[in-house]
């Protein structure tokens, strides 16, 4: 085991090129997730909706378009988006088209598309919610976080070690390679966060309930109560068109917590922050 901590240390110890990092973080950038689409039936004199749930930091655009069908009248619609929990509110007054971009505060919205000025003509009218990142997000915690942890898990195979003998790669090994076991993932992890700026380490994890450690992690070092961890990190993975039901992580004695990134507990699922196996019990924390 001390073969294995020492090996470890002076693996994290490697510092890797901020550049490839900030290349893969701005990459994630130009994503965007469609929150919703959809054309709806408004009927004369009636009204109609679509709800969604907005994010903080995440940049929401908002395209309408009122369909040429309207046999009477003109075709537009009454648009106006609201918050439930927030008391946003937005006029738009009666419109054939829109498209508008927005920032808002967490919560619950409805855009209301409303024909009840209308006593004959009922509207075809598609609406588009589509979400961007923020450019401030290249340098947030969670975002720096979630977009390593997603592009490890998408760019690194699974691979064991050579047969007898544990082995732990560098972490410009595993990248070149795109391929290690547990402890290759968790060096290059701890080390790809440590090279933007975050306090990541490199956890031993028993697996099976016998104290001992068999298994490594990354953990990142976050000062935030894990409620608002989960909001950003929902807001995150929302533009890129994933739904997150939760993340692990360990509670830090001297406060904050420990979050786990752990592709291979996460096999084959989008979400490598959320681990499944138990046990998964902490037995020693390795930071450089
Ligand atoms: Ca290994
Ligand atoms: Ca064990």
């Amino acid at each position: 085991m001390l073969f294995v901590v020492i090996c470890l240390l002076l693996s994290l110890l490697f510092v890797i090129g901020l550049f490839l990092f900030l290349i893969v973080l701005n990459s994630y950038l130009k994503y965007s997730g469609t929150v919703y689409s959809g054309r709806i039936h408004v009927g004369a004199g009636e009204w109609e909706y679509v709800r969604f749930r907005a994010y903080e930091g995440i940049k929401y655009r908002i395209k309408i378009y009122v369909h040429d069908t309207c046999t009477i009248g003109t075709c537009d619609i009454r648009v106006e988006l609201r918050g439930l929990d927030s008391g946003f509110v937005k006029y738009f007054g009666r419109v054939t088209g829109l498209d508008y971009e927005v920032v808002l505060p967490n919560g619950v919205y409805y855009v209301y598309l409303s024909n009840t000025y209308s006593i004959f003509t009922s509207k075809d009218v598609d609406v588009t919610i589509t979400a961007y990142f923020t450019r401030y997000m290249l340098n947030d915690d969670v975002y720096k976080i979630a977009v390593i942890g997603l592009w490890v898990a998408d760019n690194i195979n699974y691979v064991s070690d050579p047969r007898g003998f544990e082995y732990i790669a560098p972490p410009e090994e595993t990248l070149k390679t795109k391929a290690g076991d547990c402890d290759d993932y968790a060096v290059l992890l701890a080390s790809m966060y440590r090279s933007v700026g975050l306090e990541a380490a490199v956890g031993l994890i028993d697996t099976d309930g016998d104290g001992k450690a068999e298994h490594a992690t990354a953990l990142v070092h976050l000062d935030e109560d894990p409620d608002t961890i989960m909001k950003k990190l929902s807001a995150i993975v929302q533009v890129l068109g994933i739904e997150t039901e939760g993340f692990s992580y360990f509670k830090d004695e001297s406060g904050g917590i420990w979050m786990i990134i752990d592709p291979p507990m996460t096999y084959g699922s989008r979400e490598p922050w959320n681990i499944e196996h138990k046990p998964y019990k902490l037995v020693e924390l390795i930071k450089p």
